[in-house]
C-alpha cells in the first residue's frame, strides 16, 4: 500500500537548512515510475545544490538526491517494460526528450530538456521519488539496494569518465580525488578495466583505503607533497606520467595541474564541479605535448547498464558507510570538511 504522505529531507531556499519533514506521495505520469527508495547515495552535488554553487538554479522547495536505489511500486499506463516489484534506480538524468539530436546519438545527458534528479525535480532523499520509466536504472534482485545506491551517479560517472579518456588496459591512470566518492569508485572501475592507479588525494585514512582497499599503486597527499607534478609523473614506471588523469576533486587547483604532469599525447578528464573553478593549462607544454582535456558529464543508459554490470560481477568493492535519512546534515558537515573517504549512503526508513 503507498502512503498519502512520506518523510523527506527538503530545502525551502539556497543555503539551507535541510529539514525533516512529512511530504505528500506524488503520482507517477503515464510514462513515469513512482520507486519507493529504500537507500540513496549522498554526492557532492548535492551539497553545491543545496549550496547555490553552480550558474544553473534548483527547483524550490527541493528534495535532493541522486542515487537512489528501490522498489518500484506503481507505474504510468504507458509503461510496460518495467513492472511494479521490480528493483529500480533513480539517477541524476531523471528524463529526457529521447528525441532530440543528442538523445537520437545516445548523448542524453546533453538533451536540453534533460530532468535532472534532485535540482530540477525532486530526487530521492525521499521515500517514495518519481522518475521517467525510460531512465530509470534497472536492478537485478540479487543486487544489495545499500551497497548499489552510490554507482547510480558516482559510479556511472567514473566508468564513463574512464572510458572518455581513451586510457587503455596496462596504462596508468591518475584519480584525483581518490578518497571521496566519485575517486573511490573511480579506482575500482579503474583496476576492473585493467589499468594502473595514482590516487591523489590527503590524509592517513584515505591514504590507507586507496592503497590496500582500492588497488591503487601509488598514493600522492596533495596537502603535504611539496611537487605534486613531480611526484605524480614519478611514480610512473617511465617518470613520464599517467596516460590519463581523472579529475573528481571538489578544488581548482588540480584542474590546473593536470595538463603538468599527464603523460605526452595524455588525456586529462574533468569531471569535478567547483563552485566558479576555471580550467587552466600552460599553451606551450599543452602544444608539444599533444595533451587533450576534455569535460565528462555522468553517463547515457548504455553507460548505467554497463556500470552495473561490473557491479553485479562483483569487482567493484567501494566501502560505504550508511546513516539515517534523517541524519543528512550530518553527512554534508563531514563532506565540506573533506572528511569522508568513500561514500555515505542514507537509509530512508530512518
Ligand atoms: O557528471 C559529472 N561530471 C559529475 C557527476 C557526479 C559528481 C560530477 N560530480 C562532481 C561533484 O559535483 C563534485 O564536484 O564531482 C565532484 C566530486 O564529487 P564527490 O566524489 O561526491 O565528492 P567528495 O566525496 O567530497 O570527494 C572529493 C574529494 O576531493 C578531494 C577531497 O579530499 C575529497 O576526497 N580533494 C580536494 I576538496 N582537493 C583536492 C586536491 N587538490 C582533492 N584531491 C586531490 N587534490
Ligand atoms: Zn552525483
Amino acid at each position: 500500500d503507498i502512503p498519502k504522505t512520506q518523510k523527506a529531507m527538503v530545502i525551502e531556499k539556497t543555503g539551507g537548512p535541510v529539514q525533516y519533514k512529512d511530504i505528500p506521495v506524488q503520482q507517477p505520469g503515464p510514462d513515469e515510475v513512482l520507486i519507493n527508495i529504500k537507500f540513496s547515495g549522498v554526492c557532492h552535488t548535492d551539497l553545491h545544490a543545496v549550496n547555490g554553487d553552480w550558474p544553473l538554479a534548483t527547483k524550490l522547495p527541493l528534495v535532493g538526491g541522486h542515487e537512489g536505489a528501490g522498489v518500484v511500486v506503481a507505474k504510468g499506463n504507458l509503461v510496460n517494460d518495467i513492472e511494479i516489484g521490480d528493483h529500480a534506480g533513480v539517477k541524476w538524468i531523471n528524463g529526457t526528450c529521447l528525441a532530440c539530436d543528442f538523445c537520437q546519438q545516445s548523448d542524453e545527458p546533453l538533451c536540453a530538456k534533460a530532468l535532472l534528479s534532485g535540482y530540477t525535480v525532486d530526487g530521492t532523499f525521499q521515500q517514495y521519488c518519481i522518475a521517467k520509466a525510460a531512465h530509470v536504472a534497472r536492478l537485478h534482485k540479487d543486487i544489495p539496494l545499500d551497497a548499489v545506491a552510490p554507482v547510480l551517479c558516482a559510479g556511472i560517472t567514473v566508468y564513463k569518465g574512464l572510458k572518455e579518456s581513451g586510457a587503455r588496459p596496462g596504462q596508468t591512470v591518475a584519480i584525483v580525488g581518490a578518497g571521496g566518492g566519485l575517486g573511490s569508485l573511480a579506482q575500482q572501475y579503474a583496476k576492473a578495466m585493467g589499468l594502473r592507479v595514482i590516487a591523489v588525494d590527503t590524509g592517513d585514512e584515505k591514504k590507507k583505503m586507496c592503497l590496500e582497499q582500492l588497488g591503487s599503486y601509488a598514493f600522492v597527499d596533495f596537502a603535504t607533497s611539496k611537487n605534486v607534478v613531480k611526484e605524480v609523473q614519478e611514480a610512473t614506471e617511465d617518470g613520464l606520467g599517467p596516460h590519463a588523469v581523472i579529475l573528481v576533486a571538489v578544488n581548482e587547483k588540480p584542474f590546473q595541474q593536470a595538463a603538468e604532469y599527464v603523460r605526452p599525447r595524455g588525456t586529462v578528464i574533468c569531471i569535478g564541479l567547483p563552485a566558479g573553478a576555471y580550467l587552466k593549462a600552460p599553451v606551450f607544454e599543452s602544444v608539444i605535448k599533444m595533451v587533450t582535456i576534455k569535460g565528462s558529464y555522468v553517463g547515457n543508459r548504455k553507460d548505467t547498464a554497463e556500470a552495473l554490470d561490473f557491479y553485479r560481477r562483483g569487482v567493484i568493492n567501494s566501502p560505504f558507510k550508511t546513516i539515517g535519512l534523517s541524519e543528512l546534515q550530518t553527512v554534508y558537515d563531514l563532506m565540506h570538511k573533506g572528511a569522508i573517504a568513500g561514500r555515505y549512503v542514507v537509509d530512508t526508513s530512518k
